[in-house]
């Protein structure tokens, strides 16, 4: 099959887990035989070799956008610069600037298209998230490719329709605000989201496209989070523990580790930071620690601070950027990963976690619900434990628990844990199913069967 991806983010240009996401799906489904090409912004970076030039009028004026041409392990990748294509705030410059630049990926899209047509007329457009709005509608109505739409995570956000007129898509916005979200998926021909539990979750936006929405897993990359590649792999892993917390100052206990942004919306680490204040009249707090790394929002710092400075012996917070192999070496260390989101269309850290054999404690939630096996619910093949969202108390509680586990319980989440990660979630199964999609050959999400 011949696949033309869109998407804002692809890797090495990263801002959250979108571009390990795409840029996994488009190599595996390169790996699996297809021709995958792939249209991007170039965000300023201007990766690759000039390939070509055009020019298009946009918003009053006129742009001129170079595109670059790379290789990247087995995918091809176009990168559209010029005019606000070029600005290196992937998701900006503000509001306003990254609708613009929106617009402008997708009337820069359809002249790329024109040129290569010829040569590569693709069997199905994938759009992966809201941005990708209008050059997937454009693609749509100049070429009448089939096309799917993957909603990575919902933004809800609300467009003034000018921006459809401005793409040349006035007929997609008969309303004054318009969904950008619920427009890609009434576009596409399929939609899917990254978990099975989030398109529940999320029913009342998804129940819009019934008929043609269903779930496609992410996978996990189980040969980078490996312990074989973890520079202590020889040593037991009480001992890498006891190095990793003396690395932050602190003196062996039992290690919890949360690793993301500090946010009010999403990631939850305002309902740990709680449940450490509740759990700090538990006798069992003394031997407890606590690793908080991440950065975002100043109130939040502010009060990872706080509660860093009143209990210097049990908490740490990191504010820094750590490369991915330390956070390599520390998911091999600790013993426990807290993942307290609100809601998760799918997460990494509770796999990467579980590949490198630190127990997620995770909120029952989206992807995580569908990657952990909680303890409570499947003691036989338990990889973690599950509480429910914005909880502190019960996250509190089964910190409590988790603590007083014996060696050969932990032992046995450990290996169900990197089982688990390694066989049910590769994105090779990933880009199976997303050839199915492609195909209409998938099972699709049916409330009464639920
Ligand atoms: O893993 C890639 C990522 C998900 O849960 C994550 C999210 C955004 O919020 O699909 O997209």
């Amino acid at each position: 099959m011949r696949i033309l991806i869109l998407g804002f983010e692809y890797l090495p240009v990263k801002v959250g887990g979108l571009a390990e996401a795409i840029t996994s799906i488009a190599e595996g489904l390169a790996e699996l035989g297809n021709e995958v090409v792939v249209f991007t912004p170039d965000h300023g970076r201007n990766l690759g070799e000039v390939f070509g030039s055009f020019r298009v009028s946009a918003f009053g004026g006129e742009v001129s956008i170079t595109v670059r041409k790379r290789e990247q392990n087995g995918v091809v990748v176009y990168s559209l610069g010029g005019g606000l294509l070029s600005e290196s705030d992937v998701y900006g410059p503000g509001w306003e600037g990254l609708l613009r630049k929106a617009v402008l990926f997708g009337k820069a899209s359809v002249g790329l298209m024109n040129g290569l047509i010829d040569a590569f007329t693709p069997d199905v457009i994938h759009a992966h998230d809201w941005h990708t709005v209008f050059a997937l509608g454009l693609l749509k109505k100049y070429f009448g490719i089939r096309s799917v739409f993957t909603v990575h995570r919902l933004n809800k956000a609300r467009i003034p329709d000018h921006y459809f007129s401005e793409a040349n898509l006035a007929e997609l916005a008969p309303y004054p605000e318009i969904d950008p979200e619920h427009t890609a998926c009434y576009i596409a021909d399929m939609v899917t989201t990254v978990s099975r539990s989030y398109l529940w979750e999320e029913w009342e936006f998804f129940k819009h496209f019934e008929g043609k929405v269903t779930h496609v897993f992410n996978g996990i990359d189980c040969s980078f989070w490996n312990e074989e590649l973890m520079e202590t792999k020889d040593l037991p892993r009480e001992e890498r523990r006891r190095r990793v917390l003396e690395r932050f100052g602190l003196s062996d206990g039992k290690a919890f580790m949360f690793i993301g942004r500090f946010d009010k919306a999403q990631k939850g680490v305002d309902t740990l930071l709680r449940a450490i204040e509740v759990l700090s009249a538990d006798p069992a707090f003394k031997e407890m620690r606590f690793i908080i790394i991440g950065k975002g929002d100043p109130e939040l710092e502010a009060w990872a601070r706080a509660v860093q400075n009143r209990f210097p012996e049990n908490v740490r917070v990191v504010t820094e950027l750590l490369g991915r192999e330390t956070v390599r070496e520390l998911y091999g260390s600790v013993d426990f990963v807290i993942i307290p989101s609100y809601f998760e269309p799918f997460g990494l850290v509770q796999l990467e976690a579980m590949c490198l054999g630190a127990v997620p404690i995770g909120s029952a939630v989206g992807g995580i619900k569908d990657t952990v096996i909680g303890l409570n619910s499947d003691p036989e093949n338990a990889t973690g434990l599950l509480v429910p969202p914005r909880d502190a108390f019960a996250l509190a509680r089964a910190m409590v628990l988790a603590k007083e586990l014996d060696e050969g319980t932990l032992r046995k989440l450990r290996e169900n844990g990197k089982r688990r990660a390694r066989n049910d979630f590769t994105w090779e199964n990933a880009c199976g199913r997303y050839m199915k999609v492609y195909g209409g050959t998938v099972d699709r999400a049916v409330p009464f069967l639920r």
